[in-house]
């Protein structure tokens, strides 16, 4: 089993991946030490490379990975984007404002994007790999599973919400889910099938 130090403090994040990675014969593991990076970047990927960055300070692995992520909305300019867990002080207030600020809107189009950022055990990039998961804001929450948003983000595939979906549901179109496959897989063939570094 191959372990890689994940720059994150989502816990939901962890889990989602480690569901993923598993047939890979890959394990996410948490960062030891305080980690709580600043995320001062413009853009999604500067945000996840802070956070990999982050993570190979704090040691413990070989290999360094973030995630950072969030929900574009076109009636909203991209807003709140790399803004997303900041929108609000709770994920509650955070759909509560997202709905009542889309009440009369008709362009109701959005996506999810998922950043991702490999290191070395040097800090140097090795892969970076990204994630769409297009769909819409629905006008009310329906749905129990996932976290964030997914309780007011329909899927253009399946017309269900995010939380409506199994967890192996949503990792199989989910933003995060796509990216996370093409970087499993890029790490499988950089080294080997054994995946032993
Ligand atoms: P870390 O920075 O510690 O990884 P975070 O939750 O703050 O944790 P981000 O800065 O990447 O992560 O912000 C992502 C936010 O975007 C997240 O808090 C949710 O509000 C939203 N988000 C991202 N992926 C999501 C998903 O799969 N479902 C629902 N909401 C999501």
């Amino acid at each position: 089993m191959l372990k890689i130090v994940l720059g994150t403090q989502n816990p939901h994040k962890i889990h989602e991946m480690n569901l993923i990675a598993k047939p890979f014969n890959i394990e996410f593991v948490m960062t030891q030490g305080d980690f709580n990076p600043e995320e001062t970047g413009d853009t999604f990927e500067q945000n996840a490379y802070i956070k990999a960055e982050a993570a190979y300070k704090l040691g413990g692995g070989e290999l360094f990975l973030a995630d950072d992520s969030g929900l574009c909305v076109d009636f909203l300019d991209g807003a709140p984007g790399i803004k997303s867990a900041r929108y609000a002080d709770t994920t509650e207030h955070r759909i509560e404002k997202l709905l009542e600020t889309m009440k009369d809107a008709k362009n109701r189009n959005a996506h999810f994007e998922c950043h991702l950022v490999l290191l070395d055990k040097e800090g140097g990039v090795l892969h970076k790999t990204k994630g769409v998961c297009r769909g819409k804001i629905a006008f009310e929450k329906k749905g129990e599973g996932g976290f964030g948003y997914d309780p007011v983000f329909i899927l253009d595939k399946l017309n269900k919400t995010m939380a409506e979906l199994s967890e192996d549901e949503k990792n199989l179109h989910s933003h995060r889910g796509k990216a996370l496959v093409d970087m499993l897989i890029w790490i499988k063939y950089k080294y080997g099938t054994s995946l032993s570094i």
